[in-house]
């Protein structure tokens, strides 16, 4: 099909009709990536824009829909970043559309703390509802994940007066002052940023990989770390606890099994507040509403964001009502916090999860997407492991032996995959992930071609690499595979 850019045909008018119509979702390259107009734009963007931005793919974005970016070139690129864990109802879904329309045709702004909305408590109360946790709760919003995180903590420092905070290695959650010194990764979050807010103290995670006890101890002997750091600091004068049920930016680590309830054992026992960091793995991203249901752990505040507000900027803390009634009035608040707009986007992405099959599509795309990269992980392969849930999983690159990362592999894995229009992203602490984020409603073939486009970028990174041959052979037959069965769907 043609690209909208295409005006000979019609000019205008022509655009306009392009422009109603659905996005096929299939590749399209038109174009190298990035396109001639991508660059031409990039190029005045460097121009505009500090620098302290980076950009995974400089491609410039037209359109967006199911599982498919089209880039202003005319190309269409398989979306599996979904805008870092955002679109997962999908770019453009029409019940989002729709209240988010209406809502602009009648108001705009008002600001929650000068006068009130309903659709502002009835974001509330979904949450209130449908937050793991058999308690009475209460919900505030605001408009970044980061902001959101630092209010967890006002909210748990006035409820239990005291100070300190307790995070895990790996950690993400966000890059304002007060969450950058939670975010473990020094480069880019931190790098020349200090000094940071004190208090924040570091506590082991239970990551399987690379537990240096092994995997099956890595519960028992992280809980035992954990012990350790708030017996040396005071374990009576932590407000806060605060983990990802499923880490995300360092590397969608799945923490050993029974290390969140134990985690929650430990904080009640001396009366510090757990706070769940649901803000990327949440919101049905992992085939469940919220991730810490795999684990049947509840938090005392869980903090939301990303695909709540299915694209506009709408973030939540949710917890127990004697926690989030702690503050005094007028303690918590923002001018943007739960933004009219971003609310009926919420309650267009809470229609879409009712009337929708979206958990069961996120479970289906980890049975895909496990079929084909699980079979990577052989003995000499330099994928050391596939992980995650639902749509939020990943692939590790390091040494088969000393599992010493490799993160030029995975950076050379995604750039292959850019240049044929699959949009991959890279994570982790050692920067040798590679995540993937689809929508939870990117149809199946569309999926299986960007799995196949993945397990080919493998096969020929390796072919020029020093990967172990039964690793390569591995690949390549996988990928020979792979790419018959998208062709024989095509
Ligand atoms: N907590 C668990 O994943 C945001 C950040 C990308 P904000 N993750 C993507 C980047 O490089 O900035 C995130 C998260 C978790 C908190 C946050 C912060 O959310 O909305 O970006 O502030």
């Amino acid at each position: 099909m043609d690209s909208p850019y295409d005006v000979e045909e019609g000019g205008l008018a022509y655009i306009e009709a392009m422009e109603s119509l659905p996005l096929p979702q299939t590749r399209l390259l038109r174009t190298a990536i990035p396109g001639p107009t991508s660059t031409t734009l990039h190029a005045e963007r460097v121009q505009q824009v500090s620098s302290g931005f980076g950009v995974a793919l400089p491609v410039f974005i037209d359109r967006a829909e199911g599982g498919i970016l089209q880039d202003v070139d005319g190309n269409r690129i398989i979306d599996f970043a979904s805008g870092i864990a955002v679109t997962s109802v999908g770019a453009s879904n029409p019940l989002v559309q729709a209240r988010v329309r209406d809502q602009l045709a009648r108001f705009t702004h008002t600001c929650f703390m000068v006068t009130e909305y309903d659709s502002f408590t009835a974001v509330c109360e979904w949450l209130n509802t449908h937050t793991p946790g058999d308690f009475e709760k209460r919900t505030a919003l605001f408009s970044t994940g980061a902001e959101a995180v630092e209010n967890a903590i006002k909210i748990a420092r006035a409820a239990t007066g005291r100070e300190k905070i307790l995070v895990f290695d790996d950690a993400y959650h966000g890059r304002s002052l007060l969450t950058m010194a939670m975010t473990a990764k020094e480069n880019p979050y931190k790098t020349s940023f200090g000094p940071f807010p004190g208090e924040v103290h570091r506590a082991p995670m239970a990551a399987p990989l690379r537990w240096p006890g092994g995997a099956e101890n890595a519960t028992a002997e992280a809980l035992a770390g954990v012990e350790a750091v708030l017996t040396a600091q005071g374990a009576d004068t932590f407000a806060a606890m605060v983990i990802e049920p499923i880490q995300g930016e360092g590397g969608f680590i799945v923490p050993a099994p029974g290390f969140l309830a134990g985690l929650r054992d430990i904080a009640a026992r001396h009366g510090i507040v757990f706070v769940l960091d649901e803000i990327q793995a949440g919101m049905g991203r992992t085939g469940r509403m919220f991730a810490s249901e795999y684990e049947g752990v509840a938090g005392d505040l869980v903090v939301t964001g990303k695909a709540l507000g299915g694209g506009l900027p709408l973030t939540a803390v949710t917890g127990r009502v004697e926690l989030m009634n702690a503050v005094h009035a007028g303690g918590l608040g923002g001018t943007y916090a739960g933004n009219p707009l971003a609310c009926a986007a919420a309650l267009g992405v809470f229609e879409a999860f009712e009337t929708g099959d979206l958990l069961a599509g996120a479970l289906r795309i980890e049975d895909t997407v496990r079929r084909v990269l699980e079979p990577l992980v052989t003995e000499d392969s330099p994928i050391v492991e596939f992980r995650g849930r639902g749509a939020m999983l990943a692939i590790e690159f390091a040494d088969a032996v000393t599992l010493e990362p490799r993160p030029l592999l995975a950076a050379a894995v995604a750039a292959r995959c850019h240049a044929q229009g699959v949009l991959i992203l890279v994570c982790g602490t050692y920067g040798n992930v590679i995540r993937l984020l689809p929508p939870l409603v990117i149809g199946r073939e569309l999926l299986e071609d960007g799995l196949a486009v993945l397990v080919q970028a493998i096969a020929s990174v390796y072919a020029e690499s020093t990967v172990g041959s039964t690793a390569a052979s591995t690949a390549a037959s996988t990928a020979a595979s792979a790419v018959g069965a998208a062709a024989a769907r095509a």
